[in-house]
């Protein structure tokens, strides 16, 4: 190829790599978890920032340090860069780079460590609306202890306060997301996690399962709808008074393998959710029992 063409090749190469980067840097609404609704949500992008930003400075320094090496060594008439084959180590850049390194390393650790354990509690002077949340094949139950009202497969929540989620699952695992209002949580069998939330702002919030659990899995979403306290309780009222209250035989119709609506029960079964201090009840760990099983089996 002529000098003249390969210049004007590699013109239009640049070219069409900016605009393919300016293409795919558009940053709008569907990038949920740009878009903090909450303050845990908050709080983990800005860990995110601080992770991106770490990567991105090293990123860019071996790019830089790169383009130096290639400019400043090539083999050209006239180079007046030194050439030493039998150059091998230099203590001084190698304490520097471990230095760099171990910086960069306090720079992420003291922040996620200190955030993750600020984030486990509920902030103080709060009482946390409640909500018992159980994975099953393919759905999400959601029981409020306190309104004794159960939904599937969405929830309403008050918005400016405090959300506790209590998570297990009568199913495989899966993981209970919703990006815009925090980061994910276990869903498992045998064990109860706690994860609060909140939603500072009314507004309607994707969630979903994060873990691949079956062939339903994709079916695993559901709306957390963030709404004013009044209306909230509005809303309880609503679903007391209008919806069918939920029996053993309807929750083990949901423990069926298949997807369905969103619902509401006026009221739920005492027995589904696993009481946390006095361990599995029969209707809560059909898991559980799978696993006492397996781990009262002889080991010979
Ligand atoms: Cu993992």
């Amino acid at each position: 190829m002529a000098p003249k063409r390969s210049k004007r090749a590699f013109r239009y190469l640049s070219l069409m790599a900016l605009a393919v980067g300016l293409l795919v840097s558009g940053c709008g609404q569907q990038y949920v978890l740009l878009h903090p609704a909450g303050p845990v949500a908050a709080s983990e992008l800005g860990l995110i920032y601080i992770s991106g930003a770490a990567m991105l400075f090293m990123v860019l320094l071996v790019w830089v340090l790169f383009g130096i090496v290639i400019v400043r060594f090539r083999d050209k008439p006239g180079n007046k860069a030194p050439y030493r084959p039998l150059w091998d180590h230099n203590r001084k850049l190698e304490l520097f780079w471990l230095a760099l390194s171990f910086l960069i390393v306090i720079i992420i650790s003291v922040p996620t460590v200190q955030k993750t354990y600020a984030l486990d509690k509920i902030p103080s002077g709060t009482d946390p609306i409640v909500i018992d949340v159980t994975s099953l094949d393919y759905k999400w139950l959601f029981e409020y202890p306190q309104q004794h009202i159960a939904t599937v497969n969405y929830i309403d929540i008050p918005s400016g306060v405090p959300v506790l989620f209590e998570l297990t699952a009568n199913s495989p695992m899966n993981t209970f997301w919703v990006p815009q209002l925090g980061g994910m949580e276990y869903t498992m069998p045998g064990e109860v996690l706690p994860l609060w939330l909140e939603a500072s702002h009314p507004g309607v919030y994707w969630g979903r399962s994060g873990q691949f659990s079956g062939s339903g899995f994709v079916h695993m979403t559901f709306n957390v709808k963030a709404v004013p306290m009044a209306q909230f309780q509005q809303w309880v009222q609503t679903v007391r008074q209008t919806a069918s209250p939920m029996t053993l035989a309807d929750y083990h119709q949901l423990l069926q393998h298949n997807w369905i609506s969103p619902r509401s029960y006026s009221s739920y079964p005492a027995s589904t959710f696993p009481n946390t201090t006095h361990g599995f009840t029969l209707e809560g760990g059909m898991y559980m029992q799978m696993k006492n099983m397996y781990m009262n089996m002889p080991s010979n």
